[in-house]
């Protein structure tokens, strides 16, 4: 008669957590199923993403014929990875979108970002600042 019932507060705090955790944040693996590679237009990987703050881009290629090279927007353009932000070799690299603004990314093997082997993404705030946020 204790009608005590663990599996109903389990479900309960369980919901409790789910609501509190951020829904957005995701792992977007860059060009899904066939990786970070030549041949995929990453143009059009990248439409119509709301890629977020928390969010991680996940990057899954063959180190032997391809690297990762976060670059500035003049290096976009002009597909130059000889002055890397941030560059990344070992074949899987999880890239945290930590701040709002726009990202860029290109293959540091010759001649594989002006084939095409180059990202832009935009990230956007992971909620509308508030008043009194004092940014
Ligand atoms: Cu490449």
């Amino acid at each position: 008669m204790a009608g005590l019932l663990p599996g109903g507060v389990l479900v309960a705090v369980l919901l409790l957590l789910a609501a509190a955790a951020p829904a957005s944040a995701r792992d977007y693996t860059v060009g899904d199923s066939s990786g970070w590679t030549t041949g995929v237009d990453y143009t059009a990987w990248a439409r119509g993403k709301a890629f977020t703050v928390g969010d991680r881009l996940l990057f899954q290629y063959n180190s032997d014929r391809h690297s990762v090279a976060e670059v500035s927007a003049a290096d976009h353009g002009s597909c130059s990875p000889s002055n890397p932000l941030r560059s990344y070799r070992d074949g899987t690299a999880a890239v945290a979108l930590t701040s709002p603004g726009t990202r860029y990314f290109i293959c540091g093997s010759s001649g594989h970002c002006a084939s095409g082997m180059k990202l832009t993404v935009t990230v956007a705030s992971a909620k509308p600042s508030s008043p009194g946020d004092g940014e």
